[in-house]
């Protein structure tokens, strides 16, 4: 089964964990299309790859909702009882360009989700499935009419923590899903989803972190508050930089929904040697979560102290929950070691965090600091 599932992916990606499978592609190749190839979507697991089979698979929709339901893909598919929705979303990885946060400081937070990643965390594709909203709505709406009520998706998978099994369980509030931000989907880029992005069904909750877009997607328990499970409730907090193992209480945290504003470079690759005429031609990409886009995109050739704005031409379409790669040829007139950032503004005038420091935690989660990388210039 593991042949089948590397047969998914590309066989260059970047593995950031022995096992399970935890993948990035290489950073050249991702921001060559605004649309992320299948093959080349980085991929998260806590576990293991579940084998569902069509047939005998079935939605269950419980909790507090009206009608609880069971809805087989079929009942999904029909376009009598549900309408199609598709939308272009990126998902990213509370953990992308971890390993920055690790170089300045590893921390001593849980092995498990530390998983090294760099730039590649982070994939964009169009999701065809059904609203949420529309479902709780096929199942008699919620009780109270939704008042306090967040929706608890349950995978199929299983991991091991500290010699326990645990199950994939995380949560969104009704008000997210109210505004059709969530959508169950089989889909990805007009194929049916891979085993490995969570065949048959995934949720896919823009804007927030990847963690909420549940792969292997077999049950929807409406319940009042968040989920208490051990992934929404213990993982995937963000905490001040005082926090260690030592003195880390949950409740120092809080839960990392939507994404902030961030951007990489992704080439030339840092270390790169570049001999040139005056510019140095760089690609990327800029992201914002929670419904922001990337309005100006800036990049820096002399380490943040003269910034160039992208010419809009060159940053990918606008939409409301996906990136916008970038191109740009950056002046540069000196040689030797140069520093290049990027940094994003988006259209609520968010920007990023200036060094990876200003923004530390010890679970290492949210890079989202200006992005560096040194090149040495030759002209
Ligand atoms: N869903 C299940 N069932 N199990 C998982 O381990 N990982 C989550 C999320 N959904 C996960 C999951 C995390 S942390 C991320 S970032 C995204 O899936 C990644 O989605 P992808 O692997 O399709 O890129
Ligand atoms: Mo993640």
């Amino acid at each position: 089964s593991w042949k089948y599932v590397q047969q998914e992916k590309s066989a260059d990606m970047n593995h950031v964990l022995q096992f399970p499978y935890n993948g990035e592609p290489p950073r050249e190749r991702l921001v060559e299309t605004a649309l992320t190839n299948n093959k080349d979507h980085f991929v998260r697991n806590h576990g293991g790859i579940p084998e569902i089979e069509n047939d005998a698979y079935f939605l269950e929709i419980d909790g507090l909702v009206n009608e609880p339901k069971n809805l087989t893909l079929a009942d999904l598919q029909n376009e009598k009882l549900f309408p199609r929705q598709s939308n272009v979303v990126s998902l990213q990885c509370s953990g992308t360009r971890r390993i920055e946060q690790i170089n300045e400081y590893p921390g001593d937070g849980d092995e498990l989700i530390n998983a090294p990643w760099g730039e590649g965390a982070i994939g964009t594709a169009k999701w065809t499935g059904v609203s949420l909203k529309k479902i709780i709505k096929h199942c008699g709406g919620l009780k109270d009419g939704g008042k306090g009520i967040h929706l608890e998706f349950y995978g199929a998978d299983t991991y091991f923590k500290k010699g326990n099994v645990m199950n994939y369980v995380v949560s969104v509030p009704w008000r997210k899903v109210k505004l059709n931000e969530v959508l169950v989907a089989w889909e990805m880029n007009g194929e049916p989803l891979p085993r490995i992005h969570g065949f048959p069904l995934r949720t896919v909750v823009f804007g927030y972190i990847g963690a909420r877009s549940c792969k292997w997607l077999y049950r929807i328990k409406a319940i009042k508050g968040p989920s208490q499970a051990p992934v929404q409730k213990k993982e995937y907090l963000y905490y001040t930089p005082q926090v260690g193992k030592q003195n880390a209480m949950y409740s120092n945290g809080f839960s990392i929904m939507e994404m902030p504003v961030s951007s990489a470079i992704m080439t030339p690759v840092t270390k790169e040697q570049i001999v040139h005429d005056g510019t140095i031609s760089l690609t990327g990409w800029a992201y914002s979560g929670g419904g922001h886009w990337p309005e100006r995109v800036e990049v820096s050739g002399d380490g943040g102290s003269v910034w160039y704005q992208v010419p809009d031409e060159n940053l990918s379409k606008k939409y409301y929950h996906a990136w916008r790669t970038w191109k740009f040829d950056c002046p540069v007139d000196a040689e030797g070691w140069l520093e290049f950032c990027v940094r994003t503004w988006d259209n609520a005038l968010n920007t990023q965090p200036t060094y990876v420091r200003s923004a530390w935690n010890f679970d290492l989660h949210v890079t989202s600091s200006c992005h560096r990388i040194k090149i040495y210039s030759i002209n």
